[in-house]
This record gives C-alpha cells, sequence and structure tokens, in this order.
C-alpha cells in the first residue's frame, strides 16, 4: 500500500461520483445541450456568487482561458514569484497571448505588499511599458505551503487593482479550502474578483475539471477562447457529473484534510531533521526542508530521501529548491499520517543520524 502524500490531484473518485457518470444524462455540450454540464455551471456560478461559469478540463485551462479573454496581445497581467500560473502553466500567457507577466514578489503568506503592487501596475501614457490589464492572485496558495488569503486581504488586493482600472483573476484552484479553513462561504471571499478559476479535480476528488466563473459577458468571451484552445467536449457530462458530487458532497470534508496536515505538521516538527518551510499550516499542505543540523540539504539529498521514502511506501513531492511538499487529501486518515510520520523518522535516522535539533534554518 503506497501513501501518496504528493497532491491532492492524485484522489481516486468517490462511489457516488462513478454511479452519477453512470448514469449522466448528456448533450452536445459545443451546441450547449448537454443538460449535466449546464446544471454543473449553474452551480458553480451559484456558489461562487457570479453569474455565469465554464466548465474546463484543467486549471490550467481555466486560468489561460481567463488570461486570453481578460487581456489582448501586448498587455500585462500582475503575477506574484511564487504563483502556480507563472511557474508552472507552460509559459501559455507568453506562448497563446502574447501576454506581459509583470511579476511581483509574494510575501510568505501567498498575498502581495499593497506598496509594492501599486508600484508595478501602469496605464497606457507610457510607450515603453506594457499596459497592466489583470492582478492574478492565488487562494490558496500552493508554493506559500497553502496558505489562504484572507477576505480582508483579497478584499484590498481587488479594490487597489479595480481604483487603477485593473480587472482580478483568482487562481482559486483551492478556494474551497481556502473558505474552509476561512469559515466563511467562498462566494465572500471572492465578492471582489472579477473572475475565479477552481477545481473539481484535486480535494474535491473529482476525477477531471475545472469552472471558469465571472460574469455572463466574461464567460460568454471565455467560451470562445475555450473552444479556440481545444477544450469544447461534446458529451462532457459524463465528467461533469462528478463535478456536481464533488461539489454537493465533498467540500465539508475537506477540513479532514486539513486536520490531517496539521497533524503531520506537527509530528514532522518534532524530528531535528525537519524544518516547516510555510509560515503557517491551514489547509492540506505541508512544506518543509531537510536539514544536518548545519545547513538545510539540497535538492540532490532531498531526491535521495523521497527515493528512499517511497521503499518505504510514502510518496512526497518536491518543489525544487530543496523543498519537499506533503498534501492531505481523501483517501489519506490518521493512521496513514501515522505511518507516513513513522516512515519519515526511519529514514531520517539512516540518512543523517547524527542530526541535533536547533541548527540554524
Ligand atoms: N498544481 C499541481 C502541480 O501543477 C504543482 C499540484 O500538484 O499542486 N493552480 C494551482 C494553485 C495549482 O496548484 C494547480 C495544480 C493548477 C492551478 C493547475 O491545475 P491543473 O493541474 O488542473 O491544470
Amino acid at each position: 500500500m503506497l501513501i501518496d502524500l504528493r497532491s491532492d490531484t492524485v484522489t481516486q473518485p468517490t462511489p457516488a461520483m462513478r454511479e452519477a457518470m453512470y448514469r449522466a444524462e448528456v448533450g452536445d455540450d459545443v451546441y450547449g445541450e448537454d443538460p449535466t454540464v449546464n446544471r454543473l455551471q449553474e452551480l458553480a456560478a451559484e456558489r461562487l456568487g457570479k453569474e455565469a461559469a465554464l466548465f474546463v478540463t484543467s486549471g490550467t485551462m481555466g486560468n489561460t482561458t481567463a488570461l486570453l479573454t481578460h487581456v489582448p496581445r501586448g498587455g500585462a497581467a500582475i503575477v506574484g514569484n511564487q504563483a502556480h500560473m507563472y511557474r508552472y502553466e507552460g509559459g501559455g500567457a507568453a506562448r497563446l497571448g502574447g501576454i506581459h507577466f509583470w511579476v511581483v514578489s509574494n510575501q510568505p503568506d501567498g498575498g502581495f505588499d499593497q506598496e509594492q503592487l501599486a508600484a508595478a501596475i501602469t496605464d497606457d501614457s507610457d510607450e515603453h511599458t506594457p499596459p497592466t490589464l489583470l492582478l492574478c492572485l492565488e487562494n490558496t496558495h500552493n508554493r506559500c505551503g497553502g496558505c489562504a488569503l484572507s477576505l480582508e486581504q483579497m478584499t484590498t488586493l481587488c479594490r487597489l487593482a479595480h481604483a487603477r482600472g485593473v480587472k482580478v483573476h483568482v487562481d482559486g484552484a483551492r478556494i474551497f479550502n481556502a473558505a474552509v479553513a476561512l469559515g466563511l462561504p467562498v462566494s465572500q471571499l471572492v465578492a471582489e474578483a472579477d473572475s475565479v478559476t477552481f477545481c473539481l479535480s484535486k480535494g474535491l476528488s473529482a476525477p477531471v475539471g475545472s469552472l471558469l466563473v465571472g460574469s455572463r459577458d466574461f464567460i460568454s468571451r471565455a467560451r470562445w477562447v475555450r473552444k479556440v484552445l481545444g477544450g469544447g467536449l461534446r458529451q462532457a457530462g459524463v465528467l461533469a457529473a462528478a463535478g456536481i458530487v464533488a461539489l454537493e458532497q465533498m467540500v465539508e470534508r475537506l477540513a479532514e484534510d486539513h486536520a490531517h496536515a496539521r497533524l503531520l505538521a506537527e509530528g514532522l516538527a518534532e524530528l531535528p531533521q525537519i524544518r516547516l518551510a510555510a509560515q503557517c499550516v491551514q489547509t492540506n499542505m505541508v512544506i518543509f526542508r531537510l536539514h544536518d543540523g548545519e545547513r538545510a540539504l539540497p535538492e540532490e539529498r532531498c531526491a535521495e530521501f523521497r527515493a528512499r521514502l517511497k521503499n518505504e511506501g510514502v510518496l512526497l513531492s518536491s518543489m525544487d529548491d530543496g523543498l519537499l511538499r506533503a498534501v492531505t487529501h481523501y483517501g489519506i486518515e490518521r493512521p496513514h499520517i501515522e505511518l507516513a510520520l513513522a516512515a519519515i523518522k526511519r529514514t531520517l535516522e539512516e540518512m543523517l543520524p547524527r542530526t541535533r535539533p536547533g541548527g540554524a534554518s
């Protein structure tokens, strides 16, 4: 048995999802005639408090569709230096849209310093600088350890952008984790954003799919972009059916994943060879470094650690730069966390037997 903590993307569909997929009523969604896709889109728009939604294949397609819909060629979008959209989405903005990414440093919780953000926004009065048309936020923030941006941060950043005529897109791949952790309705958290992508196929455990939500006008333009990207799927209701189950049955249980992540973090914090990297363990991720008492171990040693741990039946992912990540999700229960901690402890004692606690982090 493998305890797979690489990502919440590895979740298997629930029995209720498989049943719903089997029974799904379908039609041609490019004609807008798939009743199950339509139902999912209505449900998603309602949950996020927006006018309309569009079913897309992945988080990457949702974010890329949003970028290409909001920003014409030559325009600029502000992204965080740790953002998934900047680091892990294949450069789609430049490659497909001729969009210039203007990079601003993320704060440790994934937010932005307001002054730095304000200084990064430019208009079209200076031919040297591409005009800022979009601000991209990420909530929860993956590389910042799954931190949830608070309602206050979301509101402040959206208002700052809007006051300068800049739209806001939220990469909310895990926005339901944020809402559950903050104890807020998700609609309130994204109330001031112009568009949001969220994923069904991460903690919500559906096999495929994400939604892009926004105003009716934005979504009808996004629909055109989705077609260009090859995302006009025909009898997609088979997939959307699992998404409906995800939204109706899998949101509240994210709190269990968060509790398991905290348990894991507490156990890891006791090991002298581990330094937790993120400021907080607020949702379903734990990011950490390995330490020999003198210094953090480089990427090659982390790869060795992951390989040894795999032999013990535990999988972790690497975020490069010597950062390791464990993600809790549906299918991971308390005993799995205990087994994983025991395996990590054994592996580290073999690899770094003489490490004493308290070295520099
Ligand atoms: N993230 C994946 C990897 O790509 C790193 C993961 O395992 O966490 N936004 C955020 C914040 C994400 O974390 C991801 C996936 C995406 C967008 C893209 O979603 P998909 O994989 O559906 O294209």
